[in-house]
């Protein structure tokens, strides 16, 4: 019997990281679908499991699933009832962003970080690509540093071509499993790359952003890293679901939004046009972020739709 971590899945097989640096393919008994959660997978990346090991064909089959910290999930199509795991034991989220190339805009940073707070894992966000900015840039990403700074996120400048800010950020994610997430094209393999050369893996080519439309079930990989931790990436991941939110729940999720949610008039505020909203009050003086009000209320006009 070994104990190892999961690092990759294909729906059938499982890659599995053990002793001092093994890895084997193992594969699952059909005990393990759980009966109430419907997941399309019963093991994802991240997950640590005791499995029989054969070690003259280094193939395995795993029997045991030890206990999750958390695990994040997302609906498996967009239609589907089910969901997939994408990775477990998360300890960090990283939401690497763009200026130009793509634009990452801010509702798409904000329903990623409503979701970090409702699994109540650490987000952090990485602007990328430096290295193209020029004053316009450069302007925008100050204005989105101090919007997310304020409300208590970190942020990391990024330039992968030139090197710059690599060394903080191994300092974030060193000995952990951070998940990374992000629009297609902004640079994550790249990263990934630079965090361990040895990976050497294929990063897409602008012709290759269409994929990201498609709803095709990609199984994320976690890759081990030279200075301690993981970092997972998932490929086509558009967005993280968070199953069973209440709409009366959703501003809980946005740090600034809830601290200011104690001085509305009504305790069941909504922040949309009750009377005596203190939320709506701090947007306009400014001290909530119109923008991050604009997102706030998008979610709650869809949350029917997208979150139940
Ligand atoms: N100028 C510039 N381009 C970058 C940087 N990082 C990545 N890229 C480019 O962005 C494109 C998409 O990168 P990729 O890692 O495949 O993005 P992913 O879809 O997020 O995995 C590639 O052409 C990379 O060379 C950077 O720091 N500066
Ligand atoms: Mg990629
Ligand atoms: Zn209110």
């Amino acid at each position: 019997m070994e104990q190892g971590i999961v690092i990759k899945s294909t729906g059938s097989h499982y890659r599995v990281l053990h002793g001092d640096g093994k890895i084997t393919d193992c594969v699952i008994r059909g005990k393990f679908r759980k009966k109430n959660l419907r997941t399309t997978n019963p093991i994802a990346v991240g997950d640590n499991v005791k499995f029989d090991y054969e070690p003259d064909s280094n193939t395995g089959i795993i029997t045991e699933l030890l206990d999750r910290r958390n695990y994040i999930l997302r609906k498996a199509t967009n239609l589907s009832k089910e969901f997939q795991i994408i990775a477990a034991n998360v300890d960090h989220l990283f939401l690497m962003i763009t200026i130009i190339l793509p634009e990452t805009l801010v509702e798409f940073i904000d329903r990623f970080l409503m979701t970090a707070e409702a699994y109540r894992v650490p987000a952090t966000i990485i602007i990328n690509k430096t290295d193209l900015y020029g004053e316009a840039e450069t302007k925008r990403m100050e204005y989105l540093e101090s919007l997310y700074t304020r409300i208590g996120y970190e942020c990391l400048r990024l330039s992968i071509i030139k090197n710059q800010g690599l060394e903080i950020l191994k300092t974030r994610m060193k000995g952990k499993i951070n998940l990374l997430a992000g629009n297609s094209g902004v640079g994550k393999t790249t990263l990934i790359n630079a965090l361990n050369p040895a990976l050497n893996l294929k990063t897409e080519a602008i012709s290759d952003y269409h994929k990201q439309g498609k709803h095709v079930t990609t199984f994320p990989e976690m890759h081990p890293m030279p200075f301690g931790g993981f970092v997972i990436d998932s490929p086509g991941i558009r967005g993280f679901g968070v199953i069973d939110m209440e709409k009366n729940e959703i501003y809980h999720f946005f740090p600034e939004i809830f601290r200011t949610s104690k001085e509305c008039r009504f305790y069941n505020c909504l922040h949309f046009d009750e009377p005596g909203c203190a939320v709506r009050d701090a947007v306009e003086t400014g001290a909530i972020d119109p923008l991050r009000y604009r997102s706030y209320l998008n979610i709650l006009n869809d949350n029917n739709r997208k979150y139940r």
